[in-house]
């Protein structure tokens, strides 16, 4: 561990948390209605960075009649054309750019994430608004033949905005999670309503300014800061459209259930417990290498992240001992520090609830080869953690730990690893190392996850779709098949005998 230095922001930064933050309701950044704030908090220190007002149910109302005002035919919004909302995403992206910086600082402020992470999270942004830019012009329709005798007809079909969106994120990546819900909402027409985690709001908000001076007509983007019971009013909102959501699997249930008011359309990311297989034939240093970045990338705090880990029996000794040797490496430390690999985890909750699964796992046997403690008195800090002897159906093998901890079991053969990759309610990313080709394929065939890495881990680009089987969730995003979920398609018959 190192000790934590004083940060130098810019003043740009400074400026940001010494303003009455407020949020953005049609056009104009309003208190609560109640007047009601809560802080966030730096996880490096537990120290309150600013405070940011605590919508309610209200708030939310006023939201969404903005963004359904803002979605009326004729509107300001309503009346652009793809082209101008390409240039529209297109001159974001530029603001984005220009203020990487700023939004990093922020990002690593509030979500404690190493400043480079933060960096390589403003950059994903801005190229997500280009890479929709492009889409902007190409959402297409199609002509359909139809086989009717008697007369002729021209059928066609056209790909219209949802209506109101209402995201709701967390706060593991806060700026690129709004992006994900943001970004195509705004490609393809609609109006949103964003809620950032409670955790994370800042980024989002500072976000909402460079649209507005982008460009973005008033209403179209409103932000409440709230908890999860703002959530729930967006959730419950008659007048919200669509979902779209990434969190918990318990709380993607749960809107579910709500959504079915009016029946509005939902996409979740939700939780994951990925497997990830080393085959005794793998490249073993970059397998070691690549497990590691698999468990303990973001702290752990990443859905995707490979928190199971099988190796092949042959091999088990040497990969146990090259992760923890990597785990044991790692400095924690202020995510300003350049010497800092790994940050804090989000919350003291979030700290205390890995760490009582590392200890129970402990208590029932396991061994922690690397970790297995928090990291440091100040702030929210864990260790990164290599677990052996976890049983296959101990909490800690079965439950979305969100945390940098990994657990490591032995296998013998192809067939009974997959079968135990594939043990679980979860299906959002799974992986495997071997240089066998064919056996590289059969795990991309077997392994039911919506993503899965042969050979690498985290590997990612915005052009391709992500999301979950299983209850890891409904739909994907990014991608094209990601904006399909941000339309609604109309099939349109002509009598033209
Ligand atoms: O998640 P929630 P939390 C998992 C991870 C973590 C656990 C709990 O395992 O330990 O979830 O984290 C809003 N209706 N993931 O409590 O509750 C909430 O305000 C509508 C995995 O932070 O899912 C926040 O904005 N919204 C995940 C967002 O939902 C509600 C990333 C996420 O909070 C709501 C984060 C409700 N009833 C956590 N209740 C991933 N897949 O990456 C809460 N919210």
């Amino acid at each position: 561990t190192t000790t934590l230095p004083r940060t130098d922001l810019l003043p740009a930064v400074s400026a940001f948390l010494a303003a009455e933050r407020r949020m953005l309701i049609g056009d104009e950044w309003v208190p609560a209605a109640s007047g009601r704030t809560f802080d966030t908090l730096d996880p490096a220190t537990g120290q309150v960075l600013t405070s940011v007002p605590q919508a309610d149910e209200g708030d939310v109302d006023r939201a969404v009649r903005a963004a359904r005002a803002a979605f009326e035919p004729g509107s300001a919004w309503r009346r652009t054309t793809p082209r101008q909302r390409a240039r529209l995403l297109w001159r974001t992206a530029e603001l984005i750019d220009a203020h990487a910086e700023e939004l990093a600082q922020l990002e690593t402020l509030d979500n404690g994430k190493p400043i480079a992470s933060a960096l390589g999270d403003v950059g994903v942004a801005a190229e997500l608004f280009r890479y929709f830019a492009g889409w902007a012009t190409k959402i297409e329709g199609t002509t359909i033949p139809m086989s009717t005798e008697d007369r002729s007809y021209l059928a066609y079909t056209v790909r219209e905005p949802v209506g109101v969106v209402g995201a709701i994120v967390p706060w593991n990546f806060p700026l690129t999670m709004a992006c994900f819900k943001v970004i195509p909402s705004l490609t393809a027409g609609n109006t949103v309503v964003l809620k950032p985690a409670e955790q994370t709001p800042l980024s989002a908000l500072r976000l909402g300014e460079l649209l507005l001076e982008a460009g973005l007509p008033t209403g179209v983007l409103n932000i409440v800061t709230g908890f999860g019971d703002a959530g729930a009013a967006i959730v419950a909102h008659p007048n919200v459209d669509k979902v779209a959501f990434t969190g918990s699997t318990e709380t993607g249930k749960r809107i579910v259930a709500a959504a079915a008011g009016n029946l509005k359309k939902v996409s979740l990311e939700l939780g994951g417990k990925a497997p990830n297989i080393i085959f005794a034939d793998a490249d073993l240093p970059a397998a070691i290498a690549g497990s590691a970045h698999a468990g303990f990338f973001n702290q752990g705090q990443c859905c995707v992240n490979g928190s199971r880990l099988y190796v092949q029996r042959d091999v088990f000794d040497e990969v146990v001992a090259g992760i923890a040797e990597v785990a044991r490496g790692i400095t924690l430390g202020s995510g300003f520090d350049p010497a800092t690999d790994m940050g804090p985890l989000i919350t003291a909750e979030q700290q205390a609830m890995v760490l009582g699964h590392v200890e129970r796992s402990m208590a029932d046997g396991a061994t922690a080869v690397a970790g297995g403690a928090r990291g440091r008195d100040e702030g929210f800090f864990m260790q990164p953690t290599l677990l052996t002897g976890v049983g296959e159906d101990a909490p800690m093998q079965r439950l979305e730990v969100f945390g940098p901890v990994v657990t490591a079991t032995p296998f013998d053969t192809e067939e009974e690893v997959f079968r135990l990759a594939n043990d679980t309610r979860y299906g959002l990313a799974a992986g495997v190392w071997t240089r066998d080709s064919g056996r590289a394929h059969r795990a991309g065939a077997a392994l039911r996850a919506g993503t899965v890495w042969l050979n690498t881990w985290h590997a990612d680009d915005v052009v391709l779709p992500r999301g979950g089987f299983k209850e890891s969730g409904w739909g994907r995003e990014l991608g094209s098949f990601g904006l399909d979920d941000f339309t609604e398609l109309k099939t349109v018959i002509a009598d033209i005998s």
